[in-house]
Formats: structure tokens, C-alpha cells, sequence
């Protein structure tokens, strides 16, 4: 039986994987790991064990993996791209030293280790359409850095030690729990919000910027699914391209409208966010990820917004918006 550490398991991704990982597991076999200020709450908090676990300390990861005989690590502690460039240190503080902590008690305690990459990780000088999966990796940004980073560190604790490392490279995730934070892609989730209210969206990005986007059900199973499969297929491990749609604002605003034709949306370019929009890929070649480990997403940009529109909806008239 597994017995699961999410580091970050308040966050976007964290909130939702955490759940997931209980359905699949058994609760008490998941261990919500956090941060004092950002204490799971609700579902979360209700359903399994919680325990402070600040992965700039190797001593919390340490002993949490100890007295929960934890085999398997998903480390989603990090700083979004936005917020990277506001405070690097930080972002590095969190991203790479945080690693190289998980990555020691994953070598003496014999643990796999997820730790995701993003499309971040890509800059102007990478292929933008159909991207492949072994290009160029020279990004701008601080979040950038430490994903390349993340990607070669956990290669070579795979290379060196055996340490059964894996991970994705994340597009920008929509889902309707927990709100990203300090994303260059977070318009995406924000556009959702403002239709479901009734608000005119204003939107940072500017027309006709193509990123890879994903509904947050193919994330959580790209993530589990990943972690499952047989280790002699995977000719790679840090970190898998993997797609699922990309659009630019315009269709995704075209795409709310028809659903909501009072909706509306205008441009405020957010010149930060453009900057490292237009240095991101616009879509990714996922094909190693199909053929080594069966990624197949289930979302498109239809059928997520019905999904979206629908959920949010609800939570609008029950109250909880
Ligand atoms: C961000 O926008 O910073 C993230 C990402 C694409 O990794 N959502």
C-alpha cells in the first residue's frame, strides 16, 4: 500500500491532488503537508491527516516521512511566474533549495519524488509550436530557472542515487476550487469567475497569445497516472510535455459567449505578463507522454467550459463565490 506525502496541498494543484490521491489510496494513507498560514480547510482538513511540513526544512520533511512510512513524494511546493519575478530569491529559496530537501530524504528513505516542471520552463528561443519534447530550455524568468532546474536535479538524482524521480511539464490548469495565485495563466480561471458574477472580464493578456491550457481532472490523473506506470517504459522522467488544448483569449472569451451571450471582455495588457506569455511556447508535441506512459487528456476547450460554467454556477447560487 502507498503511503503519500503532498507538500503544498493547500495550493491550486495540492487542494484538489490531495483529495484525489485519498479517493484512490484510502484517506489515512494521504498526508496533506503545509505551511502554518495556510492550513487545509473543509474536505481537506475533514478527511485524512494533516501535518506542518515547510519543505525549506529537511528536518518537517524528514520526520513527517519517517513516522508516516511515506513512499511517495509529491512536492508541488513553488511560486508562480508572476510572483517569481516580484521576489526570486524566494522563488529559488522554495523551488531548488525545497528540492534538494526532498530529494535527500527521498534518497536515505526511499522515496519517489514528483516535482512538476511547467511550460515556464521554455523560452524565446524554443521552438513555440508543436515543441518538443527535448529542445531548447532557455527561459527568462526566475520561475523558468528553477523549473529547468527542478527538471535537471531530479534527473540526476535519478542518475546518481536511483531516485525514482518523475514529473510533467504543467500548462496553465483551470479548475473551479482553489484559485491559482500570481500565474501568467491565471486569466484563464479569472475569465470563468467574471462570466459566472455577470462582470465584464478585463483581460491581462493580449489577443491572439497562444499557451497550453489543461482542466484540472487531466492534471490530477496525468499526475497519478505518471507515478503508476511501469518504470522500464519511461525512456525520460524530468519532465514529460503534456497537452491538452491551447487557445488564446479571444477563444476562450468566444467560447464563454456562446454560452453566456451578455458576457463581455476587454484588453488591459498586463506588459509583465505579455513579456512572459510571448517568450512561453504555444503549444507542446506530447507525444512521448502518449507513447511511454498513456497520457490521454479527456478535456477540450468545450467541453471544460461547460464543465466550468456548469460547477461554477452552482456555487454561485448556493452562495459560495
Ligand atoms: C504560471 O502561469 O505561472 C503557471 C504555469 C504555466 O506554470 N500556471
Amino acid at each position: 500500500m502507498k503511503n503519500i506525502l503532498v507538500i503544498g496541498s493547500t495550493g491550486q494543484i495540492g487542494s484538489e491532488l490531495t483529495m484525489e490521491l485519498r479517493k484512490r489510496y484510502g484517506n489515512d494513507h494521504v498526508i496533506a503537508g503545509y505551511i502554518p498560514g495556510c492550513e487545509p480547510k473543509g474536505e481537506l482538513k475533514e478527511s485524512g491527516p494533516a501535518e506542518i511540513v515547510d519543505v525549506t526544512s529537511k528536518e518537517n520533511i524528514q520526520n513527517c516521512v519517517v513516522k508516516y512510512q511515506i513512499d511517495t513524494i509529491y512536492n508541488l511546493a513553488a511560486l508562480l511566474s508572476v510572483v517569481a519575478e516580484a521576489k526570486p530569491l524566494l522563488a529559488w529559496k522554495i523551488g531548488i533549495d525545497g528540492l534538494f530537501n526532498v530529494l535527500e530524504v527521498a534518497k536515505d528513505q526511499k522515496c519517489a519524488v514528483f516535482t512538476p516542471s511547467s511550460i515556464g520552463s521554455f523560452g524565446p528561443a524554443t521552438p513555440a509550436d508543436n515543441t518538443p519534447q527535448d529542445t531548447v530550455q532557455r527561459p527568462l524568468t526566475m520561475y523558468g530557472v528553477t523549473k529547468v532546474t527542478t527538471e535537471l536535479l531530479s534527473d540526476y538524482y535519478f542518475n546518481k542515487y536511483g531516485v525514482d524521480t518523475r514529473a510533467v511539464r504543467f500548462p496553465g490548469i483551470i479548475s473551479n476550487v482553489t484559485a491559482p495565485g500570481g500565474g501568467t495563466t491565471d486569466y484563464a480561471v479569472d475569465i470563468y469567475y467574471a462570466a459566472v458574477k455577470g462582470e465584464r472580464f478585463v483581460c491581462p493578456i493580449p489577443q491572439g497569445t497562444y499557451m497550453d491550457m489543461m482542466y484540472m481532472p487531466d492534471a490530477l490523473n496525468a499526475c497519478v497516472k505518471l507515478m503508476e506506470a511501469p518504470a522500464d517504459k519511461l525512456i525520460h522522467r524530468n519532465a514529460f510535455n503534456i497537452a491538452a488544448m491551447s487557445f488564446e483569449p479571444e477563444m476562450i472569451y468566444q467560447a464563454i459567449k456562446k454560452r453566456i451571450p451578455t458576457f463581455e471582455m476587454e484588453y488591459q495588457v498586463d506588459p509583465l505578463k505579455e513579456k512572459i506569455a510571448n517568450s512561453w511556447p504555444n503549444s507542446l508535441c506530447d507525444k512521448a507522454a502518449r507513447e511511454e506512459w498513456g497520457w490521454a487528456p479527456q478535456y477540450d476547450l468545450e467541453s471544460m467550459t461547460d464543465d466550468m460554467l456548469k460547477v461554477l454556477g452552482e456555487k454561485l447560487k448556493r452562495g459560495q463565490l
